[in-house]
């Protein structure tokens, strides 16, 4: 007989999709989109429609497992948890006494992104005293950018772009990381609304909309001022709005005559007639909707970028109709869960010493030589062997034999080679947890289908068992899983509260709801307006400022080929660096790929499909290229993480990145690296 259950998607993917588990003797057979489900009418994709081959894949971590050669070498042995706890808790009991707790970095990202299994390792790590992560690596630096000019005002939930008449997508390839809105895009009712790509490349999902513009990585600001010079030039910025809605409006609007389409032009690579024809279609627009990726705000000068792409989007008042403003920042003015509730902040000593390392600057906090030297990390949900920038020394760190490092996983990826213990983890399918959605305004919870196998356990369960071998005696870590879920629905937030019956009742049993949209004239600002003009900034008065990889070119002058920026794009069949284990999924993705203009390839003598060396200060790839024309010239793409031994020559693209950060938010720059690329000769 065949079971059906629901659960909902617990990756790091803005949509949030709800899922129907088909189950045969109690094994999940087949994975299908739950049609309950608030979003997910577009079907899931692919990665997920196969999701129990990764749940019951042969590559499952099932064990705790102990080292038993080199870093590295992936020789470990089978222990008992009792064992692997008292293991480390015995280490960190002696760490605590010689060097205090600070010498312990907890290491988390966005592996499972339900809220309990996500931030419940926070809470224990308060209790320590351990030193903070800071957790910078996805999209901090828009996410202060847009604050900084619209404070809490929630942005649209993708559901109302059916209102839009007119769509900027800037930023994000729709096709890998919004499927669900792409969908909705393409509807008959919508198929006929102009769309618009700002891209470096022509991205897998550029075939959707009616042009793309491939614009140099890291200029989107002069785009954004040059659109807005020619809306004040020509009248047709919205005045009633701006003295309503907005302050600092006037100061701002003085500067903006220098920044003409021309200007513009040699800035970003984009023809000055196209930046007024865009300007011009943006203001006859009624209610243009801007859709902001992340993919801008990843560099030096990312949170300008995104600020200078939020106060475009006020100027023609596009804000005041359905589907107008801005998507793809936070669509929620409240949050639906109360965090603290799982983090515990009130856990940590206040007068205790923090110490904190930012995530892009994972290698200088593993440095043997650093001051404040780590002695143990824990990682959990995270892979930062993969993912973090600087990836030769980050290896190195993990290499230090002074290191005691502890992998919570499902498998074996690349930073659990080099761990001292690793400990099982389980599926989403296997663990209770409510799911907050970051790109909708859905809320959802989820509870255990199937038994985990052999001896994994969850976050929960594991941070539960090492408190109790630390001798933390808080009641939060004597509940149970199940207590905790239900214990966070017991003390719901007021927009939870405020949800009828049956929607209570859908999250008591395990689904998810829609939550009301924003209203987005609500300004969750002080002042009550958006700030064009803020003072609390070191700029406070937005301008054009040059990434890191515009200011080292111009202050190179002897250079005779164009410099060429290396951005990173999320890959269609992975999601960061999951789906490893699968693969159907692998074949489909083939290997690691430069993407890059035919002339600026020819002019260094590489012919399409041919292996080249990618290079910097930094270190060297091996990678292959792939010659097209739609790309921005001096712009190079690398598509999806893949493991180092995935590539020829055993590195990936994250040794090509830095661990500079972005102007605001302290961020990532990923996208904002300056590589040279010639034919690899054996
Ligand atoms: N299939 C799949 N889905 C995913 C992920 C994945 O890896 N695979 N990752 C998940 C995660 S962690 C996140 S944060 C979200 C991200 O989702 P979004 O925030 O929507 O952003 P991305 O789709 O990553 O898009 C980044 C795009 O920005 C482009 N870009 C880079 N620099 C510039 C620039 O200077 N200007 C312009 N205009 N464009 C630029 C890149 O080419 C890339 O296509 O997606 C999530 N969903
Ligand atoms: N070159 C390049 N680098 C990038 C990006 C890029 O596009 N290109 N994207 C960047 C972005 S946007 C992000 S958000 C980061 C992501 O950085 P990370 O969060 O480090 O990346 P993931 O690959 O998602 O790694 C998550 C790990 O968590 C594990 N995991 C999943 N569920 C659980 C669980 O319930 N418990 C435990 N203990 N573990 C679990 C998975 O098996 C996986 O190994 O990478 C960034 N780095
Ligand atoms: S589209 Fe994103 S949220 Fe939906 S099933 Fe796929 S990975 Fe999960
Ligand atoms: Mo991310």
């Amino acid at each position: 007989m065949i079971e059906v259950k629901k659960s909902i998607c617990p990756y790091d993917c803005p949509s949030s999709c709800g899922l129907l588990l088909e189950l045969e003797d109690g094994k999940i057979i087949r994975v299908k989109r739950d049609p309950d489900h608030p979003v997910s009418r577009n079907g899931i994709c692919r990665k997920m429609q196969d999701y129990q081959k990764s749940i019951y894949s042969d590559k499952r971590i099932l064990t705790p497992l102990k080292r038993n050669g080199k870093k590295g070498s992936g020789d470990y042995l089978p222990i008992s948890w009792e064992e692997a706890v008292a293991c480390i808790s015995d280490r960190w009991k002696s760490i605590i006494k010689e060097t205090g707790p600070e010498a312990i970095l907890p290491f988390s990202y966005s592996g499972v992104m339900s809220d309990i299994q996500c931030d419940c390792g926070d809470a224990f790590f308060n209790r320590m005293g351990a030193a903070i992560l800071v957790k910078a690596l996805c999209c901090p630096a828009k996410e202060a950018a847009y604050q900084s000019v619209a404070g809490n005002t929630g942005c649209l939930d993708p559901r109302e772009l059916n209102d839009s008449d007119f769509y900027i997508i800037w930023g994000s390839n729709m096709a890998a990381t919004r499927i669900q809105a792409l969908a909705d895009l393409n509807k008959p009712s919508n198929r006929r609304k102009r769309k618009v790509l700002i891209n470096t490349y022509a991205d897998p999902s550029s075939k959707h909309f009616d042009e793309t513009l491939c614009i140099k990585a890291g200029t989107d600001g002069a785009l954004a001022l040059a659109m807005m010079h020619v809306l004040e030039r020509e009248g047709l910025i919205d005045e009633d709005f701006i003295n309503n809605y907005t302050e600092g409006f006037d100061i701002f609007r003085k500067t903006l005559f220098s920044y003409t389409p021309e200007w513009a032009q040699d800035k970003t690579g984009l023809d000055a007639g196209i930046i007024r024809r865009l300007a011009r279609e943006y203001a006859a627009a009624k209610a243009p909707a801007i859709i902001l990726g992340s993919g801008n705000s990843r560099y030096g000068n990312g949170g300008m970028t995104v600020r200078l792409i939020v106060i475009l989007s006020l100027l023609t008042g596009a804000w005041k109709q359905a589907g107008g403003g801005l998507c793809g920042c936070t669509p929620i003015d409240t949050s639906y869960v109360n965090m603290n509730l799982i983090r515990r902040p009130d856990f940590r000593q206040p007068e205790a010493k923090v110490s904190s390392f930012n995530i892009n600057q994972t290698a200088h906090a593993l440095a043997a030589e650093a001051d404040e030297r780590v002695r143990s990390l824990y990682v959990y949900g995270a892979n930062p062997a993969n993912t973090v920038s600087c990836q030769d020394e980050v290896i190195k760190g993990l290499k230090r034999e002074d290191l005691f490092t502890v992998v919570h996983d499902r498998f074996m990826t690349e930073t659990a080679m080099y761990a001292d213990i690793i400990l099982p983890a389980t599926f989403s399918v296997e663990q209770h947890d409510i799911y907050r959605c970051y790109g909708y305004c859905t809320l959802g919870t989820a509870l255990p289908i199937v038994k985990a196998p052999g001896e994994c356990k969850s976050n929960w369960d594991t941070f539960c068992l090492l408190a109790r071998a630390m001798g933390y005696e808080e009641d939060y870590f004597k509940r149970t899983e199940k207590e905790m879920l239900d214990w966070v629905l017991n003390h719901p937030t007021e927009a939870v509260s405020k949800l009828p019956e049956d929607k209570q009742q859908i999250l008591k049993k395990g689904g998810s709801v829609s939550m009301p949209f924003s209203d987005h004239l609500k300004i969750g600002t002080a002042s009550g307006r958006f700030r064009i003009v803020n003072d609390e900034l070191k700029e406070a008065v937005p301008r054009y400022l040059p990434s890191y990889g515009e200011q080292e070119e111009l202050s190179d002058k002897t250079k005779t080929t164009r410099t060429l920026h290396l951005v990173a794009s999320p890959g269609l069949y992975s999601l960061n660096s999951e789906f490893r284990d699968r693969e159907d999924l692998i074949k489909k993705r083939g290997p690691q790929i430069l993407i890059i203009h035919s002339i600026d390839a020819r002019e260094r003598g590489i012919e399409d499909g041919q292996l080249v060396e990618a290079f910097n200060q930094q270190s060297r790839i091996l990678i292959k290229a792939r010659l097209t024309e739609r790309i921005a010239r001096g712009t190079v793409v690398c598509e999806g993480i893949y493991r180092r031994d995935e590539c020829p020559g055993g590195k990936a693209m994250n040794a090509l990145t830095s661990w500079r950060l972005s102007d605001m938010g302290e961020g990532t720059t990923l996208n904002d690296n300056l590589v040279e690329i010639r034919a690899f000769r054996e």
